[in-house]
């Protein structure tokens, strides 16, 4: 199977500048292509994965792939799908961003092949050096105006509210950057998703009106959820892939929550499962939805590309554990790191436990997953209350340090999915 034919498979493939010309030239040999990534944020997000993965999948095809962290587009602001004008970062921010996401770019792409070997380059190192009179002369005469208005990220911002010369330049950068590396590095194809095509094409336009030299651009689709919403951001905001901001908990359950209708898509952008697994994981979806094979699968398979396999074990243990399943073997890192920060936890003296211990309607009370002792007796009795999920429906019992889990922890549940940590210290 082609590269271009695996895209296709995998539903990466929206359009290309010129497909048919593409195609022969993938059919020659390796070649070189590029994916950039702007330093908004100290981290990149899922959205980002998809160009970065398919960036790998062209490698394991033979290509060789750079990425481009934007030191400079980063100073400017994209303002393709953004609404509205951004605010500036700092220099200090767009450098601390920069140190950031390019340690996340290096994790998903081979630099060790002799023979196809990734790069990661910054494009303030070529930009920056550039004098405003240059650049006007070089690479702005060959910008017709009418041109850039008909761009899809500037005709949208012309309707609602307008867009700064800055941002209206944005597409002269990234066209630049299409051309230096095309001269300097030979990269002939630039990747991205949909919202980069005005960008991709102002480089391939760029490129043939300076050198004549030949270049593509290639876009997948963006992600978007089955009701057409942009994937990628949960209730509380973006998926992230650095720890701090989305855990690796948040992050593997976010894909456990994946609809039906977007699973079997998001199998195939968002990992390297080849095509056989996925298509029994979409038979096995039809036949039997209630066992959740393809979330399960999309869940791991991502935790493990993005956190690796052993972080990615915790996370599946603290999830089993919060969907009530038993505690036997479970690790002390799987309480400390990835449970303590999902499940509301009151610190406790040891001297509750000691002894006698403490009866189980004050601790429900002090867990606060019950009001007052009157509504945790009554939840107790009824079967309500869990202690390390196991039901326990005795209100005359004491819980003591024997119950206690690495003589630390006191996992207490009411009901399915109500949980709480009682942490001694
Ligand atoms: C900068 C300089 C270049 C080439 C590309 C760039 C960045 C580009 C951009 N990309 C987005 C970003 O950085 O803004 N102008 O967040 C996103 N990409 C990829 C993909 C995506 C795009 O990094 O659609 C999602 O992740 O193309 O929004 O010379």
């Amino acid at each position: 199977m082609t590269i271009l034919d695996e895209l296709q498979w995998r539903g990466l493939y929206a359009d290309c500048t010129d497909l048919d010309a593409l195609t022969t030239r993938l059919a020659e040999g390796p070649l070189t292509l590029y994916a950039g990534f702007d330093p908004t944020a100290d981290s990149l997000h899922v959205g980002n994965l998809v160009p970065l993965l398919a960036l790998r999948r062209f490698q394991e095809h033979g290509h060789r792939p750079i990425a481009l962290a934007g030191g400079a587009t980063g100073m400017i602001g994209d303002p393709s799908g953004k609404s509205s004008e951004r605010n500036l970062q700092t220099p200090e921010q767009v450098a601390a961003n920069i140190a950031a996401i390019r340690g996340q770019l290096a994790k998903f792409l081979d630099f060790d092949s002799a023979a196809n070997g990734a790069q990661l380059v910054d494009n303030s190192t070529w930009t920056a050096p550039f004098s405003y009179l240059e650049f006007l002369r070089d690479v702005g005469k060959h910008f017709p105006v009418n041109l850039m208005l008909a761009k899809d990220s500037v005709r949208t911002r012309l309707e609602e509210g307008g867009i700064s010369y800055t941002e209206f330049s944005y597409m002269l950068l990234q066209a630049h950057d299409f051309h230096h590396l095309r001269e300097v590095h030979n990269c002939e194809l630039q990747v991205g998703a949909t919202d980069q095509w005005g960008n991709i094409t102002a480089g391939t336009e760029l490129i043939r009106r300076k050198t004549g030299h030949t270049a593509w651009g290639l876009t997948f689709p963006l992600l978007t959820k089955s009701d057409g919403t942009k994937y990628g951001k949960s209730a509380s905001g973006a998926v992230w892939l650095d720890p701090q901001r989305t855990t690796p908990y948040r992050f593997y359950q976010f894909f456990m929550q994946a609809e039906d209708a977007d699973v079997i898509k998001l199998l195939k952008v968002l990992t390297f499962l080849p095509q056989e697994e996925i298509d029994a994981l979409a038979a096995e979806l039809e036949s039997n939805p209630g066992a959740r094979a393809a979330q399960k699968a999309l869940a791991a398979a991502v935790t493990t590309l993005v956190h690796g396999k052993y972080v990615c074990a915790d996370a599946q243990a603290a999830s089993a554990i919060l969907f009530g399943g038993g505690l036997e073997g479970i690790k002390e890192s799987v309480f400390a790191e990835h449970l303590a920060g999902e499940v509301p936890t009151q610190p406790m003296f040891p001297s509750k436990f000691a002894g006698e211990g403490t009866n189980i309607i004050d601790l429900v009370v002090a867990s606060g997953l019950c009001p007052s002792k009157g509504q945790a007796r009554k939840d107790i009795t009824a079967g309500g209350i869990y202690v390390n999920n196991e039901r326990s429906n005795d209100i005359a019992r004491n819980l003591t340090s024997a119950d206690l889990l690495f003589g630390k922890y006191l996992l207490l549940r009411k009901g399915k999915r109500n949980y709480a940590v009682l942490s001694v210290s």
